[in-house]
Parts: structure tokens; C-alpha cells; sequence
């Protein structure tokens, strides 16, 4: 399993690689079968999500699969009302606004709350030969939608509220912090070989920020995974200046996006980390040859690496032509093979 050795910084066969949002809207089997549907019903239907999972993996031939959810499921599970709105994201009306809303969580029961997705996991590890990745939101992204309510680009509100408010702020991220530590310790019950935090916004926020209002639930979610030991990747965009970070919260992979060198990315997460990335997805866009010499790039960046996942530094665009990601695959996996 090259993806779990890479993960750990042990030797690998062949770098392994998988790519973030590798089922969605770039493959025509994914439009097919979601058409116009609702996103949350098709997580919620294990068979649908066992086959959108699968899709990426039969297709390119990735090193690992990532369980179809999303990390608005587990609030959704605990009766927060949030949609998924095709082309936008998720939206919450009315949004959190002060203490009051703390009540709109409650903690998370996995087995009930999360059921169908459990059982997807339980279907996908019996059927999959790669490991499966189970994921959760950290809590500054999961916060940054109930307090903006919805996509946002400054993030003032949820800004705003963590520095006018510290004790809510705490709360509420104490809150989702449980939810998501939940989360992830059920779908490694039900089968995730691996775990991928996502703190998608956390780019957006200062060093001193970060510490404060960020780290310390990151980190209660990843120190309480430690005793599963499956490997724990932690993940954000625009992240450059909180890797090392991001690492102390205690991850054993952590994700770059492609604004920092895989060199300097190492140098600033510290020995015995892997990394996982980076090529920008925009480039997928571009000619053939041009996502060719981007990818001998990243690959010749990461060969004095202790541990490598080949990876995009953020999620396959929409507009993504598929098989320009498995040239990307099949490069990946001729050029690393030992
Ligand atoms: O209906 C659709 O197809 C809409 C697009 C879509 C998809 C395919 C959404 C709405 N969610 C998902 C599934 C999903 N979400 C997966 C599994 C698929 C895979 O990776 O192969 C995962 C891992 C996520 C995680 C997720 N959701 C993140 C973290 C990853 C990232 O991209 O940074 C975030 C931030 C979300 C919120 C979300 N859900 C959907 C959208 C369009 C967004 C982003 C909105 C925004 O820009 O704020």
C-alpha cells in the first residue's frame, strides 16, 4: 500500500497519488448519475455513494479513494439546516450570530447521525484494494459557514465574532471540534485507513490568529486520533506561512498547496512529516504538455522528500478534462517506479 508507506515516510514501491475532489462534476459517469439531485440525498444513499467513491479509483487508477460526503454532513447530522446549493456551496439562513446559536449544536451520535455514511465506508473497505480516507472539517472552515452563512472570500463575520467574542468563539469551536474528532474516529471504525482534516479557509487567517483561535481545536481533534494510528493529513490553502503550524497540531501528513516549493514546505513542517501536493489544478486546464513539465516539476521537487503523496494542491476544477489527470496518474506512477 504505497499510500499509507508514503504517509509514514517509509520507502515506497511508486509515489502514490490521488487528488483532492477526484469524484465531482469533471467526470461524465459523476454527472450521470448525480444529474440534478441534491448532493446531501446522494450521501445519504449508500449505494450511489459507494459508486461515486469508487468512479475516480477505477478510472485513473489512484493510490487512495476519498469517501463521497462532504464536511457539512456531521452538522447536518446534528440537525443544523444547511444546503448544499449546486455551484455555490453550503449556505445556513440564518446564520450563527451569538450565543444562542450553541444550542442549534448538539454532540454527535455517529452511529445514528452519521448511519448511512458509516455504512458506505463498511461497504467501500470491503470492496476496495487502495485504503479509503475519511475526512472531517476543522473547526475554523466548519465555523467560517455557520457564521458567514455560506462561501465567503474575507471572512469578516467569523473574524469579526473570534476576536469581539473569545468565549463563543471557544465554544463553538470546542463544539465542532467534538463533532468532527467524532466523525473521524466512526469512519475509522467503519474502515478509513486514513483521515484528511480539511481547514480549507485556514490561509486566511494571521500566525497569531491561527494559535489562537484555530490550532488548539485542530490540534484536540488530531491528538485525539492518535491512538487509532491511521495516518492523519491536515490540510488548507494559502497555508504557506502557518505550516509549521499546522504540523504542531499533529498531523503526520500535511497538504501544500502551489504556492509554496515542496522543498521550502519541508523545511518550514519539520523532519519525519510527509507532504502531500502540489500541483495548482488551474494548470490542468492548460495543454497536455504544459501539465507534463508542471508534473516533473512537483517530482523533481519531492525526490528529496521523507515522504511524498502526489496530490493537487487543492480539489480537480469542474472544467477539468479527465484525461489530463490520467496522463497525470500514469506519469506519476512510470516516473517514481523503483
Ligand atoms: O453537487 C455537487 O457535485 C457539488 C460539488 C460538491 C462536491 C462534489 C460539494 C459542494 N461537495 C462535494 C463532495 C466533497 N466535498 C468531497 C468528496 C469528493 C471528493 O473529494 O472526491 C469532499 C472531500 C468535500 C469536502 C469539502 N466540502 C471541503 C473541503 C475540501 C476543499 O475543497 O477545500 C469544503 C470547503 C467543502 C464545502 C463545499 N461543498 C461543496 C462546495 C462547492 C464547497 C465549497 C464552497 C466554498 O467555496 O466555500
Amino acid at each position: 500500500m504505497s499510500f499509507l508507506q508514503a504517509c509514514r515516510c517509509e520507502p515506497v514501491e511508486r509515489t502514490p497519488v490521488w487528488f483532492m475532489r477526484q469524484a465531482g462534476r469533471s467526470l461524465p459517469e459523476y454527472r450521470a448519475l448525480r444529474r440534478d439531485g441534491d448532493i446531501l440525498d446522494a450521501v445519504r444513499t449508500p449505494e450511489i455513494a459507494v459508486e461515486l467513491t469508487l468512479q475516480p479509483v477505477r478510472r485513473y487508477g489512484v493510490d487512495a479513494a476519498i469517501l463521497f460526503s462532504d464536511i457539512v454532513v456531521p452538522l447536518v447530522g446534528v440537525g443544523v439546516d444547511i444546503k448544499v446549493l449546486p455551484g455555490r456551496g453550503p449556505v445556513l439562513d440564518p446564520p450563527f450570530r451569538d450565543a444562542s446559536d450553541l444550542d442549534r449544536l448538539r454532540p454527535l451520535e455517529p452511529e445514528s447521525d452519521l448511519a448511512p455514511v458509516l455504512e458506505t465506508a463498511r461497504l467501500l473497505a470491503g470492496e476496495l484494494d487502495v485504503p479509503l480516507i475519511g475526512f472531517a472539517g476543522a473547526p475554523f472552515t466548519l465555523a467560517s459557514y455557520l457564521i458567514e452563512g455560506g462561501p465567503s472570500r474575507n471572512f469578516a463575520r467569523t473574524k469579526a465574532l473570534m476576536h469581539a467574542e473569545p468565549t463563543l468563539w471557544h465554544r463553538l469551536c470546542s463544539a465542532l471540534a467534538d463533532i468532527a474528532l467524532a466523525t473521524l474516529r466512526a469512519e475509522v471504525g467503519a474502515g478509513a485507513g486514513a483521515v484528511q482534516l480539511f481547514d480549507s479557509w485556514a490561509g486566511s487567517l494571521s500566525r497569531p490568529e491561527y494559535l489562537r483561535y484555530a490550532l488548539p481545536y485542530s490540534r484536540t481533534i488530531l491528538d485525539g486520533l492518535r491512538d487509532v494510528g491511521v495516518p492523519r493529513i491536515h490540510f488548507g490553502v494559502g497555508t504557506g506561512e502557518l505550516l509549521d503550524l499546522m504540523a504542531q497540531a499533529g498531523a503526520d501528513v500535511v497538504g501544500i498547496d502551489w504556492r509554496v516549493s515542496l522543498p521550502d514546505a519541508s523545511a518550514r513542517v519539520g523532519e519525519g512529516i510527509a507532504l502531500q501536493g502540489n500541483l495548482d489544478p488551474a494548470l490542468c486546464l492548460a495543454p497536455p504538455e504544459v501539465v507534463e513539465a508542471a508534473t516533473r516539476e512537483v517530482l523533481a521537487e519531492a525526490k528529496t522528500l521523507p515522504g511524498h503523496v502526489f496530490n493537487l494542491g487543492h480539489g480537480v476544477l469542474p472544467d477539468t478534462d479527465p484525461g489530463v489527470l490520467q496522463a497525470v496518474v500514469d506519469l506519476v506512477h512510470e516516473e517514481t517506479a523503483r
